[in-house]
């Protein structure tokens, strides 16, 4: 190569090289313009593969020519290499800017579920009389379960029918929350007056008036010269409460092997008043079970049948929710449908 040719063309590569490096607008133009100018095709490349060709003195001028014009390329690289860099940064801050004067999202405020509520209001009405809450584990055994509560282990609500066992031998989901009155009656003397919320399990086919599990609210009250004018009296009040005060309550005969006797409490249609409709049917709502608390169950207790009496009381929340907010399936208060539960929001 001639060495004149080499001059310009390194001359000429060092002004397109500068304009080529300053047009480059992401890293990666950059990185193409660093090919083209200092890569193994570039003119500047052929330039330096020549120069072994040249006389000694050439060389030598032509040398520092064209490492004065790398070096002044690759600083050029260097400097806009950092302001891309820079300018990406930003963009990637830009992305992520938060406007902190726009409006708030404001979050969906959630509400009690409807079994809640009534759960609380029944829970209410008692602890207003004077009784207290109790609570006991979901896991039982057959003592308290069953034995305690007058039925013997033939009875077929024993069955695993209708119980749910679990893995460990005498050990099963309570299938009313009477065992925690039992462990009550266990632990404390009388007077007892105690209401009890909580879940309980049954073996039974889902429909929409069935689950395998549903919530209950029990009560018990022990104490001396307990009859069964004080059951009627504090359970008339109690659909008082839940119902209004005009409310006309019934007592029908009805079997439970923990009390005797037994009862069912009905209380007279809110929307009809006992007329008929599409809420009770007969006009009538059958709430509860409740009776006289059997005496063989106060003595597996260790109370003295002859010195106290008592009664009890069971019912399941879904029975009492349902009538009260027109609800006619059961499932419903479990599907966590958004659309079912919102209509609960702010409910009394
Ligand atoms: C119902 C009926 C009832 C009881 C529960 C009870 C508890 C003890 C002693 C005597 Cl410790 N009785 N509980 C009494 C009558 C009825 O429940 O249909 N529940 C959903």
């Amino acid at each position: 190569m001639d060495p004149g040719d080499a001059r310009s063309i390194l001359e000429d590569e060092r002004e397109r090289g500068l304009a080529l490096i300053a047009a480059a607008t992401s890293l990666d133009d950059l990185e193409r313009a660093k090919v083209a100018l200092l890569g193994r095709k570039s003119p500047w490349s052929q330039v330096q593969r020549s120069l072994g060709r040249l006389d000694p003195d050439a060389r030598r001028e032509l040398g520092r020519l064209s490492n004065e014009v790398k070096a002044t390329l690759e600083d050029a690289f260097d400097a806009r290499r950092e302001a891309l860099e820079g300018s990406s940064e930003d963009a990637l801050l830009e992305g992520d800017r938060v406007d902190v004067t726009l409006p708030g999202r404001r979050p969906r405020p959630g509400s009690l579920h409807p079994l809640t509520i009534v759960q609380s209001r029944i829970v209410d009405v008692f602890t207003r009389m004077g009784y207290r809450v109790a609570e006991g584990p979901e896991i039982e055994d057959e003592w308290h379960n069953f034995e305690a509560l007058n039925i013997p282990p033939d009875h077929p609500a024993r069955t695993m029918k209708d119980s749910l066992y679990v893995d460990v031998p005498g050990l099963l989901l309570r299938t009313e929350t009477s065992a925690v009155q039992i462990r009550t009656m266990e632990t404390q003397q009388p007077p007892v007056y105690v209401i009890v919320p909580g879940r309980v399990y049954r073996r039974e086919a889902v429909d929409a008036t069935h689950g395998s599990m549903f919530q209950q609210v029990e009560g018990l009250a022990v104490d001396e010269g307990i009859s069964f004018a004080d059951l009627k009296g504090t359970l008339e009040a109690f659909a008082h409460a839940m119902f209004g005060s005009d409310r006309r309550v019934r007592l029908n005969p009805d079997y439970f092997p923990f009390v005797e006797p037994g009862a069912q409490l009905a209380v007279s249609c809110f929307v009809c008043d006992g007329a008929g409709c599409r809420v009770c049917g007969n006009g009538w709502i059958e709430l509860l079970g409740a009776g006289m608390v059997h005496p063989k169950v106060l003595e597996n207790c260790g109370y003295d049948p002859e010195r106290y009496t008592g009664f009890a009381f069971g019912l399941g929340i879904e029975r009492v929710a349902m009538p009260l907010y027109g609800v006619n399936d059961l499932r419903l208060f479990y599907e966590g449908d958004v659309r079912f539960l919102e209509q609960f929001e702010g409910a009394p």
